[in-house]
């Protein structure tokens, strides 16, 4: 299906638990380069499908199937795509309460997003929430490289032979993943593998310390994409999401 958000065309799918008149939903994110049929992104959909959640996973702009160049993406544009689906899922019939999940990048527009919607948005799943990316655009340091962060270049490079777009970086420097912490008062998990060589397993323990209301499973061990033991992450979702949702 296709999710319009401001004229951008973006790739969605919606499923929902089999035999639920209504249900909560819980919206999912993948992170930077990634897309909506990840491994671990796949293997958390169905989890959440098991306890009795509707999923809605998106392709974010610049990313997966939907429209718009992964040049051009950045922060901002992501936190739209968020808020748009979760629009679309407050306008579904069926559900009775919107979650948030995403990883890694996802995971941090999960967190920026649950901040703005703070009324909306009954939990939150952040699963290695790279927060550090604002942090690292103010010192000039993105991806292993380093540029001048008061003179950010046009291009930057990205993993593989891509490029970013120094916009992602001006952008990036301008959150304050902080206050959107501070803002968001309602129960969250995070999930976060402690050999994670993409996102550093503290930014996942020191959001945990400072959300009003957080869990926090590490996993021992495993990488930024779970290569080891993506089980634990499934496991620990559902465990969580069981005891909220009954
Ligand atoms: C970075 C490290 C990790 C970065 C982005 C990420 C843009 C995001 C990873 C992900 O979403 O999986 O330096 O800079």
């Amino acid at each position: 299906m296709t999710i319009l958000d401001d004229g951008i065309r973006l790739n969605a799918a919606l499923e929902r638990p089999e035999g639920k008149k209504k249900c909560p939903i819980v919206v999912l994110i993948h992170g930077f380069t990634g897309h909506m049929e990840e491994r671990h992104i796949l293997a958390v959909k169905d989890a959440l499908l098991q306890c009795g959640c509707a999923v809605l996973r998106a392709d974010m702009y610049g990313h997966g199937n939907s429209e718009g160049r992964f040049h051009d993406h950045n922060l901002f544009k992501w936190q739209n795509n968020a808020l748009t689906l979760i629009d679309y899922a407050r306008s579904l019939d069926f559900v009775t309460d919107i979650y948030l999940c995403g990883h890694s990048q996802g995971g941090l527009t999960v967190m920026l997003a649950a901040a703005l919607k703070r009324d909306q948005i009954v939990a939150i799943i952040p699963l290695s929430p790279a927060w550090m990316i604002p942090e690292m655009a103010r010192k000039g340091e993105l991806l292993g490289y380093h540029f001048d962060p008061e003179h950010i270049p046009d291009q930057l490079a990205a993993w593989g032979d891509r490029t970013l777009s120094g916009n992602y970086a001006r952008v990036a420097q301008s959150v304050c993943v902080e206050d959107a912490i501070d803002a968001y008062k309602g129960p969250v998990l995070i999930v976060h593998g402690d050999a994670d060589e993409a996102v550093p397993v503290a930014y996942g323990i020191h959001a945990a310390m400072r959300y009003a209301d957080a869990d926090l499973v590490l996993i021992p061990g495993d990488t930024h994409c779970y290569d080891h033991s993506l089980e634990k992450v499934t496991e620990a979702v559902s465990t969580w999401m069981k005891q909220r949702i009954g």
